[in-house]
């Protein structure tokens, strides 16, 4: 955790001069000896028609490789995905082990109290009624026992509750997503600031000619995207959502997250991913027409190999000892320095801006001008 938050305040060229064994991530000191730190954590995890170097694939993603059954729904199972950050762990845990045993329990004992009424107290084998109408015991119990299974719930659930609203601390990685109508929009404030568009890769038959398709090297049907977001592990995320149009709603199942994107508002929730790999989710907030086709596809590195794609984006590391903790305002907050600074030069001649935080997709974006074909017909 050290060396990964020492990792991540180092610039490129120091990066690009540290050794792979100093990577804390156990995949990177797997990695062949003499293959530079931005090789694929494992062997094989370069897609069959990826570049040589996974850092130059054509979006300029790393090519990690999808581990089966992680990051992604299976086939005919059931239960929640394998999580890899501590909130998730212990999602994981309170719904097998609190959750499931106690509403299973409660279901079987009053399906068993049923039949037994039905069954001893029907009118052949009971044909005088007893005329009873209180018992103290049987009240005082069906009143406690309840409240001890509510409790029982409740402990657990509402320090998970606190702890998915948990700030991030100081050195955290900050990742604003910004959800469009319809796909996702993500900055890297505390790195350059620089923008990566995410659009849902369209099937073979589905891509218009010279459009990328999507292969399995990319990831499953409707959830591989153009450009994966990168994210390393080990180090606390900060993410922010907001929107440009409608709600939309940031969630990744693997990470316990999903965060609502909000027009002229800032969410904000923390993270830190455990493992490397990837790991795929959706927009999770009925938005429109193409909600269903606005996934989430985040690609899990060491710090090493995070720092290397930041610069292959043409972005910086934080200097060192930098925290990137710094406020980002809220849209439109008062005081906030790109308001004051935009305000004096715009709103003499067209007047305030209502977002000043959100900048407009640099792109024409292949999926919203898709025509009404395809998946859109669904
Ligand atoms: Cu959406």
């Amino acid at each position: 955790m050290a060396a990964g938050l020492v990792l991540t305040s180092l610039g490129p060229a120091a990066v690009h001069a540290t050794a792979p064994a100093v990577a804390p991530a156990p995949q990177a000191a797997a990695a062949p000896a003499g293959v530079s730190n931005i090789a694929p954590t494992t062997a094989d995890a370069t897609p069959p028609a990826a570049p040589a170097s996974p850092l130059l694939a054509r979006d300029g993603a790393p090519g990690g490789a999808i581990l089966p059954g992680i990051g992604q729904p299976v086939n005919g199972v059931y239960g929640l995905q394998p999580q890899v950050t501590r909130n998730g762990e212990f999602a994981h845990w309170m719904h097998d082990v609190v959750l499931l045993p106690t509403i299973t329990a409660i279901s079987l004992f009053v399906l068993a109290l049923l039949a037994w009424v039905v069954f001893r107290y029907r009118r052949a084998a009971n044909p005088v009624p007893s005329k009873t109408s209180h018992n103290t015991t049987i009240e005082v119990l069906w009143t406690l026992l309840p409240v001890l299974a509510l409790v029982l719930i409740a402990v657990p659930s509402i320090g998970l509750l606190q702890a998915q609203f948990k700030p991030a601390p100081a050195g955290a990685v900050t990742l604003k997503a910004i959800g469009n109508q319809w796909y996702w929009t993500y900055q890297y404030p505390d790195h350059g600031g620089f923008e990566i568009t995410a659009n849902l890769l369209k099937e073979k038959g589905e891509a218009a000619a010279g459009e990328r398709s999507r292969t399995d090297a990319d990831g499953p049907r409707l959830l591989a995207t153009d450009n994966r977001i990168v994210l390393p592990v080990g180090v606390p995320i900060r993410l922010i959502t907001t929107s440009n149009d409608v709600i939309h709603s940031w969630a990744v199942p693997a990470f316990w997250i999903k965060l609502d994107a909000i027009p002229g508002r800032l969410n904000e929730t923390s993270f830190t991913i455990d493992k490397p790999g990837v790991y795929f989710g959706q927009c999770s907030e009925l938005c429109g027409a193409r909600h269903a086709y606005m996934p989430i596809a985040v690609e899990a590195v060491t710090p090493a190999q995070f720092a290397a794609w930041i610069a292959a984006k043409g972005g910086t590391m934080p200097a060192r000892g930098q925290a990137s903790d710094k406020v980002i305002p809220q849209p439109g907050a008062e005081g906030s320095a790109a308001k004051v600074a935009e305000g004096n030069t715009v709103d003499a001649a067209t007047g305030p801006t209502e977002n000043v935080t959100v900048a407009a997709p640099t792109a024409p974006q292949g999926a919203t001008n898709n025509p009404a074909t395809g998946n859109a017909g669904q």
